[in-house]
């Protein structure tokens, strides 16, 4: 299998992407291996990507869209310029996978999912929030106390940069306080549910809870 990779990675060395630079690379070669080997090639930005499907759709100011939804007074659509028009609140947390990675003190840029909640109302049977991705499949979700916390951002910069395609961009959501399985990429709705609906990996046995170790569990004890 490696050996396969080897090769594989070889022929795509030869492309372009070594122009780019080695994570652009990386991402390009995660897009097309099945096998999520290439998870295990060295990085140094500490990041590995993660997509669970094989190829995602590009989308920029011209064609990208969230919509917020499901048990809210006002649905909306925003469009990336209304989201970069809106308030922003910077999160500089440490990212942790479950896979056992870790970037340390990693700054997150965006718009407070609580501010967007509370622009659409939440109704009074709202309780949970089911984010999902243009990428098609994944998805995640968060209790609607979870999300109203200050530190969950629909982030539109990571390490103060526009979020690269391969990272989720140009939207994806950040829960600083939870493994980052929680922080859906491709961000591309937001509908408020009356229960948790499990996510994509949750379906598949992690955690619906996903906090770090540590993590400031505040309401748990309410
Ligand atoms: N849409 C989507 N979001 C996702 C994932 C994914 O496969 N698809 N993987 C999750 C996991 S397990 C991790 S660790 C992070 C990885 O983010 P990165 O690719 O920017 O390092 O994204 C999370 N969000
Ligand atoms: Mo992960």
């Amino acid at each position: 299998m490696l050996g396969m990779l080897g090769a594989g990675a070889a022929g795509l060395a030869a492309a372009p992407y070594l122009q780019k630079g080695w994570e652009n690379f990386l991402a390009a070669a995660s897009e097309v291996d099945a096998t999520g080997l290439t998870g295990l090639l060295p990085n140094p930005g500490g990041f590995r990507y993660y997509s669970v499907v094989g190829s995602v759709p590009h989308k920029d100011e011209t064609n990208y869209a969230l919509t917020l939804g499901g048990l809210v007074d006002r649905p909306r659509t925003y469009t990336l310029d209304q989201l970069r028009a809106m308030p922003r609140t910077r999160v500089v947390h440490d990212v942790v996978c479950t896979d056992g990675w870790r970037v340390e003190k990693t700054p997150f840029d965006g718009v407070r999912l609580a501010d967007l909640l509370d622009d659409a109302g939440v109704r009074s049977k709202g309780a949970a929030i089911r984010f999902t991705c243009f990428d098609g499949a994944y998805s995640e979700s968060l209790t609607l106390e979870q999300a109203r916390r200050s530190d969950v951002l629909v982030a539109l910069t990571m390490q103060d940069k526009p979020i690269t395609h391969a990272h989720g961009g140009p939207v994806r959501l950040y829960v600083a306080p939870m493994y980052f399985y929680k922080s859906a990429k491709w961000l591309s709705g937001i509908s408020v549910t009356d229960k948790v609906v499990p996510g994509y990996w949750e379906e598949r046995g992690y955690a619906v809870d996903g906090w770090l170790d540590g993590a400031d569990r505040q309401g748990d004890a309410a």
